[in-house]
């Protein structure tokens, strides 16, 4: 079967008339820095790039070389493109607007340049985040400021999962699709348009070790999870848990499931480890688009309204019917503390 490649997909859609050339431009210049990434990931340990750089990041994380290199990759790709007005990153305190030696563009991309750093060395599924905001009219060097936009405001979002093979997933508001890496040719080819999420699910992912910090809706939803057939699920659960947010997501958009990573009181000041701009907020817009829902447990993820630019919020996501039940919990509990 001959695959339509990520060139000739982006192209239909402009003509089509549901992006513009920039738009189009941004996405082509993110999938091919995507593929770099691919290959020094690819080279594990003959690539000199695992391990620590012997840095840390505005989230008081120790950097990975490939955290570094995937972000130098991802700032060079995009600062001559003419298509941004400025970046924002995981790995960077602040915003950068696009240098003023090249032109600037009317979009804002933020990104998690390398997702999952924990399982680079143990050679497990990483990952690249991306989300595209427009740029505010009449503003040529963006600020944090201007990036604090809901997650509704996004035009694309996506990510590329290193794995046995590499796949670009994407969204341009209509649908979600994805796009493998043929390694012989070197492009990104569409093996799966329209993707659909199952509305219900047996399979859970969440990080069980935080079990005595969640919250009691929380505790209780996933009692009755485990409590399975003889519980008031009335159905056994299965569980996986990746710890790269990107794994977890596409195995999820392929066979359905509920993903948690919830508010725990282990660091009461962070509403949870996932970061809303450039975690939370592409992954929910992928995830509605595949049929699915994401909320915080208690709102959907693209309606709240940013506050910092590396703010972390509590991310339920997966199986539209199965994050409805999830929420539920924690609406019930709210309800009846009054
Ligand atoms: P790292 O990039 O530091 O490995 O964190 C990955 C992540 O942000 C997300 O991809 C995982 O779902 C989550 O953290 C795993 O968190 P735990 O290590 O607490 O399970």
């Amino acid at each position: 079967m001959k695959h339509v490649s990520l060139t000739r997909f982006l192209l239909e859609e402009q003509r089509a008339g549901r992006i513009n050339a920039d738009l189009r431009l941004l996405i082509e210049v993110v999938a091919r820095a995507c593929k770099s990434i691919s290959i020094a990931v690819g080279k594990g340990a003959l690539g000199g790039v695992l391990g620590d750089a012997g840095t840390g990041n505005v989230q008081g994380e120790a950097q990975k070389k490939l955290d570094v290199l995937s972000n130098e990759i991802l700032m060079e790709a995009n600062a001559w493109g003419g298509h941004l007005a400025g970046l924002a990153s995981e790995e960077m305190e602040h915003a950068q607007p696009i240098p003023d030696v090249y032109p600037r563009g009317n979009y804002l991309l933020l990104f998690d340049p390398l997702d999952g750093s924990s399982n680079i060395d143990v050679n497990v599924s990483v990952g690249t985040i991306f989300s595209v905001l427009r740029c505010p009219e009449g503003v040529t060097a963006p600020g944090d400021e201007h990036f604090l936009q809901p997650g509704s405001a996004q035009v694309a979002a996506g990510y590329t999962v290193y794995g046995p093979s590499t796949v670009l997933v994407l969204t341009l508001g209509h649908g979600t699709h994805a796009f493998t890496l043929d390694r012989e040719v070197g492009s990104f080819m569409l093996t799966r348009r329209d993707i659909a999420i199952p509305e219900e699910t047996k399979e859970f992912a969440i990080n069980m070790s935080n079990q005595r910090h969640w919250e009691p809706p929380m505790q209780a939803y996933v009692a009755d999870l485990l409590a399975g057939k003889e519980g008031p699920r009335g159905k056994d659960f299965n569980m996986r848990w990746v710890a790269s947010m990107v794994a977890d997501v596409h195995r999820i958009l392929t066979r359905g499931g509920i993903f948690i990573y919830p508010w725990d009181r282990k660091d009461p000041s962070k509403p949870g480890r996932l970061r809303l701009m450039y975690e939370a907020n592409p992954m929910a817009f992928i995830v509605e688009q595949a049929g699915g829902a994401a909320t915080t447990g208690r709102q959907r993820i693209l309606d709240v309204q940013p506050t910092g630019l590396h703010q972390r919020v509590p991310v339920f996501l997966g199986s539209k019917r199965e994050v409805e039940t999830a929420s539920r919990y924690h609406r019930d509990h709210d309800a009846a503390q009054g």
